[in-house]
């Protein structure tokens, strides 16, 4: 047994929370398949895991540098809000389980892992299930795993009464919304990407779903972002790296200034018991505090770019890779990877627009918070604002233009406070700092969240089918059958 643990714990730590090996090997075990020559296969698993590890470093970049920011607000102010983010999430998860349901502290590591194997089983029998993709990006998959364990503890009151029947419902819960949700966005994907070979498993995959949807009904996808036709000097925001710039410089130069130098040159912050490091911080014997704001700005568009370059590397192999897998191995099965993925495709200048629309979404929902004096405030956290309304207008922008993109990624934002207010309060976050925050964890989870209080282990029941059904009615409604499996837009 213990061997079996160290085992699975090698792998959880070393592969499962290493997104860019998994994506490697899976490149290395397609091009074998694909029967291409050994140095093919090796320079194919070098770019594809190289690719991922620069993906990482854009993303850890923007959250490392701009999610302090925002947080520091809440220190500077003493505002005393929740922040919605998925790190703050977790760690107040891990808080309230360690002082309420001592006995489940390290549930959340074992349902990862259990969950893990309960996607690969419903990918096994994907006859039957339905289910076309595995979930790998585990970075994330702790955090949720976290914040569904906090959920089932704290709404069925009996839960915790068994550790190891507790854990193991969170570890196949989990694993039901790993698998059903990102085979919900296999589709949506492979029409954004032309066959890209990869689905989303990340933090809003029932949003992307809903988009794809939606979003031809809201506008025309020919009105698209990049086809807009802006006015003369307008047109240098067709760049990616001029607008973000631009932008940054207005929106965290007016944070930066108002947190002022004495917050900006701390090396960290506390903040509702969290712990918060402040990446670059400022060095007045060094630097001009002005210059620094600026040059903090412009990293945004430093790691965007780095992020793009990533992707394009890693998701051109794994496209490649991908045949061999299909068509020898496993037919019709995606790897479900981080969203920053889908930024490579569609209108270049979505992210940035999802990301400016998403946020005036938050901050009138704020607003909204603090008229009606609503007893739990929030305040904006970086990674569901950008990473969540970037993509949202991604897909948006893909199916329905431009107007698609604005009305979807607003409403994302709206409902990001909205719910993520509602959460903290049933969830009794309030004292902890924060909440997920990001969009599936608002729909579909705060209804989740009150089926478990309402309808306790028939909830739980409830919501596990209604889970499974999901795949089911996608087969059911797929005209043709043989290319569901294959993901192909029908
Ligand atoms: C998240 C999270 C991150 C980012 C990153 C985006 O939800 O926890 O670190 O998004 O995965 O690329």
């Amino acid at each position: 047994m213990d061997i079996l643990m160290i085992i699975l714990n090698w792998f959880s730590q070393n592969i499962l929370q290493k997104p860019a090996f998994f994506v490697g090997l899976i490149v290395l075990l397609g091009y074998i398949l694909l029967k291409k020559p050994w140095h093919d296969v090796y320079a194919g698993f070098i770019k594809a895991t190289v690719g991922y590890m620069i993906l990482d470093v854009g993303s850890a970049g923007l959250v490392n540098t701009f999610r302090p920011i925002l947080v520091a607000l809440n220190y500077k102010f003493k505002i005393g809000a929740a922040v919605i983010d998925p790190y703050f999430g977790l760690t107040a998860a891990n808080a309230k389980v360690e002082s309420d349901f001592p006995s489940f502290v390290g549930a959340a590591a074992t349902a990862l892992l259990i969950g893990f194997f309960v996607n690969i089983a419903l990918v096994a029998l994907r006859k039957i299930t339905k289910i076309r993709t595995l979930f790998i990006t585990g970075h994330i998959m702790v955090q949720q795993a976290a914040t569904i364990t906090l959920m089932l503890l704290v709404l069925i009151p009996t839960f915790g009464k068994s550790s190891v029947l507790g854990t193991a419902l969170i570890g196949i819960l989990c694993g039901l919304y790993w698998a059903v949700s990102s085979n919900m966005t296999v589709e949506a994907t492979q029409r954004l990407t032309n066959g890209g070979g990869f689905a989303i498993g990340h933090q809003q995959q029932f949003a992307i779903w809903f988009t794809d949807k939606v979003a031809p009904k809201l506008g025309k996808k020919e009105d698209n972002l990049d086809d807009l036709k802006l006015p003369g000097f307008l047109n240098i925001f067709h760049d990616t790296v001029v607008a973000s710039a631009t932008l940054m410089v207005f929106f965290f130069g007016a944070i930066l200034l108002l947190l002022g130098p004495d917050v900006m040159a701390m090396k960290e912050l506390t903040i509702n018991g969290s712990v918060v490091a402040i990446a670059n911080p400022f060095d007045p014997a060094k630097q001009n505090f002005y210059m620094y704001v600026v040059q903090t700005a412009f990293t945004f568009s430093v790691y965007i770019f780095i992020l793009m370059q990533g992707v394009r590397m890693f998701v051109g192999e794994l496209t490649n890779a991908f045949q061999g897998i299909s068509n020898k191995l496993l037919p019709g099965s995606f790897p479900a990877v981080d969203v920053a993925a889908s930024y490579g495709f569609g209108s270049a200048a979505a992210p940035l627009f999802g990301f400016v629309v998403g946020l005036i979404g938050q901050l009138i929902t704020i607003v909204l918070l603090i008229v009606f004096k609503n007893p739990v405030l929030i305040i904006t956290g970086f990674v569901p604002v950008f990473f969540d309304n970037a993509a949202i207008a991604v897909y948006a922008d893909k199916r329905g233009g431009w107007k698609a993109a604005v009305t979807l990624s607003f409403i994302s934002g709206v409902l990001q406070v909205a719910l993520g207010a509602v959460a903290v309060s049933l969830l009794g976050l309030a004292s902890y700092g924060g909440y997920h925050g990001n969009i599936d964890f608002d729909i579909p989870w705060v209804p989740f969240a009150y089926i478990f209080k309402y309808g306790g282990y028939i909830g739980y029941a409830i919501v596990a089918l209604f889970l499974l059904a999901i795949p089911q009615i996608q087969f059911a409604r797929a005209k043709d059958k043989e290319a569901y499996y294959r993901g192909e837009v029908q």
